[in-house]
């Protein structure tokens, strides 16, 4: 183990700034894309390019600046690569001998050049062409006696046009099971708001960032993972807006930052303070901070002080006495000791939001993975409630996505429960009777692999297996299907824990030029915040036999259907022609989409709560309550400690960029466990100790991942971190929100043995 000692060097100085500057420059040589990359970035975000592939925080369109990150650009680096993963490199090695790599090292061989099929003599992939891979896929997906026993993952990084069709596909192919990354993600946002507020989105643009009093930021990490947020965060500040963070770990981004784009600033040195208050949380406490904060405004409220909106209540709220009653029934200590922040501070940051007229709360991953994360998000919906926080400028909820479309794909029909509003509107519009049965969301397809119930598994992008929770049993569950599809950019690890039958199927990649016999097409995004926009790649395809998505996706629907009554030949051709479908069966929000689009700065999509319209059953925005104080089921076991997964600065999900984490520190080493220090000195841990780490499961199976590093690290006690997906063996396929099917990735019970 000597070999990898972490290097741990604090990160003392400002996020963003120089650091970031430099990490920017550095990885675009390491990867030979400077003069590629450099012209694409100034096509990044810009009306008339593409979107940042990264994440899906909104761009300010309308800005001249250019409109990247260190970690937008890191993304669009490792995907205008020269590094190549072609028919050459897979004759040179075999599937067991790529399967026993890093994650890191599967990601540097480069984009993958032509379609590639497992040849179980050889065990190498092996050269395939485009008409016999869909030809193989067709004849898998007829051979099966019931369509429900193939699944079709998507992953958020797929646009809306091949998103929409991808659902079609399905559904004409006559199942609903749609695993998708968002249900290990945003689901509880999803699940959550639609009964509180009516949609199940944020309900902020960008211009709100101007108008905000105050902002609260909860379970999320901007600096690393939403970076052009840092720019709204800075300008809040700089205007005196209070900013409360709330995190176990002190994000380096949340304390200072310097912003790159900020000239005097950066030649200076200086940076802006982010926090005015850090609220450093235990893991999962947030149920109770947020109870704490409404206690405290209906203690005024009862004391005679005007803090609740009551004229918004009566008018726009059902819910409010059962949420009072529940509120209330906590008393401090209970509340102290479930969140393990001071009465004080919660009554302090209470006394920040009863001051403000327009709040804003955002929030991420720390909430939404938990056992209770649907109704942790309805919580949040609450306090805005009692202020009238929703349809005013500079107030709402801000569920910050993941995937720079994962909000688009739901938006367009990739769900394993769909309406029947939909699903009559698919029929309608495309003359033939959809699926009607729920389907499989992502954990169940997981199952449903183990037990044989799904027997053809197609990725439309992602990473599903090592994504996914439960690692080993994942593996064994993809290994026993009978075709797994992995349509993607790059190898991963999906393609080589693969089934009986494997096909990877290389893409055109978002900054590359989509061209048809119809001449070049664009595709849109949907971001974080509803605005949808155009994106059209400027750099050549990494190989010229690479594919669009859509053209795939209609051709493995024309291999799987064939006597489908759907055009996908001419969908393949002309994406206008998709945009009118979904306009057919979306005409609320899609109506007249091809002209809207040819706005180069886009459109929003209707967010009826901005109206303070809710669309929920009673027609009002609803209080809701969740008995309690803890997201997650009590453990008694008293060695027990609650591991969060998280993401390092150097990381996209499971595509893993370099072994470092800047401003957490680490250098060298992913394998790592941060540790709050008084429990390390109660177990005799000194810093650098190997340790072994076993989930507290409650099937009886075992669950360790062996050889971790400690690191001591400005922790609650009792909770510990580290990194995804790594970690991911060590959370039970069984441990989630059961309201969203979400694991509960933040919030696992662990315990150390010596190594
Ligand atoms: N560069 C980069 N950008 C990305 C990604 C990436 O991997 N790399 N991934 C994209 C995707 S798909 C997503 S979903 C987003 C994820 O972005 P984030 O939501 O920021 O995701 P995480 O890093 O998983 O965790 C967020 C934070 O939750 C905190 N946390 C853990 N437990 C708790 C808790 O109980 N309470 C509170 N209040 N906080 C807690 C952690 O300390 C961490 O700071 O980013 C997107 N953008
Ligand atoms: N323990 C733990 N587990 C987690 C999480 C956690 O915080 N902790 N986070 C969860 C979250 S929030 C998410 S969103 C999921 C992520 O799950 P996924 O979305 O499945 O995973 P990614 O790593 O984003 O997928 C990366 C792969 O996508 C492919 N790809 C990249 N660009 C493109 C493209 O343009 N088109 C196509 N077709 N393919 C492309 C590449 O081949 C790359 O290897 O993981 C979840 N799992
Ligand atoms: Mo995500």
């Amino acid at each position: 183990m000597a070999d990898r000692i972490p290097r741990i060097k604090p990160y003392t100085h400002p996020a963003g700034g120089w650091g970031a500057a430099a990490a920017t420059a550095k990885v675009l040589m390491q990867q030979s894309v400077l003069t590629k990359g450099s012209r694409a970035l100034l096509a990044m975000n810009q009306p008339g390019g593409f979107k940042c592939p990264s994440c899906a925080y909104p761009d300010a369109a309308c800005t001249k600046r250019l409109e990247f990150c260190e970690n937008g650009a890191k993304a669009l680096a490792f995907e205008a690569t020269k590094l190549r993963a072609d028919r050459d490199f897979f004759a040179r090695h075999t599937v067991t001998e790529m399967a026993r790599q890093s994650d890191h090292w599967l990601e540097m061989q480069g984009r993958l050049t032509e379609p590639m099929r497992y040849d179980a003599a050889t065990d190498h992939y092996v050269p395939i062409s485009w008409d016999d891979a869909f030809d193989l896929i067709g004849r898998h997906l007829r051979a099966l006696d019931d369509p429900n026993l193939a699944g079709f993952y998507t992953s958020g990084r797929t646009p809306n046009e091949a998103a929409f069709l991808w659902a079609i596909l399905g559904r004409a192919y006559g199942t609903n099971n749609f695993p998708d990354c968002s249900n290990m993600c945003h689901a509880p946002t999803s699940e959550g708001l639609p009964p509180a507020i009516g949609i199940g989105k944020g309900t902020c643009v960008m211009e709100d960032w101007e108008h905000a009093e105050a902002i609260f930021i909860l379970g999320q990490n901007p600096g690393t993972n939403s970076p052009r947020m840092m720019t709204n965060l800075v300008e809040a500040r700089k205007r005196g807006v209070p900013i409360i963070a709330v995190n176990p770990m002190p994000e380096r981004a949340l304390i200072e930052f310097t912003e790159p784009q900020d000239v005097i600033q950066m030649a200076r040195f200086g940076h802006t303070d982010i926090a005015s208050d850090f609220l450093q949380i235990r893991i999962g406490g947030d149920l109770a901070f947020l109870k704490g904060m409404m206690r405290v405004l209906f203690e005024r409220d009862a004391a005679g002080e005007a803090v609740l909106d009551h004229d918004f209540i009566r008018d726009n709220t059902a819910g409010i006495e059962a949420l009072r009653a529940d509120v209330m029934a906590h008393d401090w200590p209970e509340l102290v000791a479930a969140c393990g922040l001071s009465e004080a501070k919660i009554r302090e940051c209470a006394d920040i939001y009863a001051r403000s007229n327009a709040t804003m709360i955002a929030y991420g991953m720390g909430i939404t993975q938990h056992q209770r994360g649907t109704e942790l998000v309805q919580q949040i919906s609450n306090l805005l409630l009692l202020r009238g926080n929703y349809g005013k400028p500079g107030a709402g909820i801000v569920p910050v996505r993941g995937h720079s479309n994962v909000q688009g794909d739901r938006t367009v029909g990739i769900n394993e429960k769909p309406t029947a509003l939909y699903l009559d509107r698919v029929r309608d519009a495309f003359g033939f009777e959809p699926a009607r049965a729920p389907g499989h969301n992502t954990v169940e397809t997981v199952a449903a692999m183990e037990a044989g119930t799904v027997r053809v598994f197609i990725g439309l992008g992602g990473n599903f297996v090592r994504a996914v929770p439960d690692t080993e049993r994942a593996y064994r569950a993809m290994q026993s299907v009978g075709l797994t599809v992995g349509i993607a950019t790059k190898l991963n690890r999906g393609h080589v824990i693969h089934g009986l039958d494997a096909l990877i199927l290389p893409v055109i990649a978002r900054s590359e030029v989509l061209a048809t016999t119809k001449g070049e097409q664009f595709v849109t995004i949907e971001d974080a915040m509803a605005n949808v926009t155009a994106s059209r790649g400027v750099l050549p395809p990494a190989s010229p036999d690479l594919l669009g998505e859509v053209e795939i996706v209609c051709r493995i629907a024309m291999a799987a259907v064939p006597d489908s009554p759907v055009k996908w030949a001419e969908y393949a051709q002309d994406y206008s022609l998709i945009r009118d479908k979904i306009a057919e069966v979306y005409p609320e929000i899609y109506s007249d989409f091809n002209r809207r689009i040819a706005v180069p700065t886009g459109f929003h999509l209707d967010i009826p709560p901005r109206r303070r319209i809710w669309n929920t059953p009673n027609g009002r925005a609803n209080f809701l309550v969740l008995p309690g104080l803890h997201a997650n089921d009590p453990v008694a076991d008293p060695t027990m400690l609650r591991l969060a997964t998280i993401r390092s600065h150097d990381q996209f999900n499971t595509t893993i960029y370099s072994d470092n984490d800047r401003y957490r520190g680490v250098y060298g080493d992913r394998m790592v466990l941060f540790m709050n220090g008084d429990d390390m000195d109660e177990r005799g841990l000194t810093e650098g100790a190997n340790i072994d780490l076993e989930t507290l499961s409650t099937d009886g199976v075992t669950r360790r991942v062996e050889g971790l590093s400690v690191v001591r690290y400005s922790l609650p006690r009792g909770a510990v971190a580290g990194y995804y997906p790594e970690l991911n063996p060590l959370l039970p396929l069984y441990y989630f929100d059961p309201l969203s099917g979400t694991p509960a990735a933040k919030s696992i019970p662990v315990r150390i043995v010596a190594a």
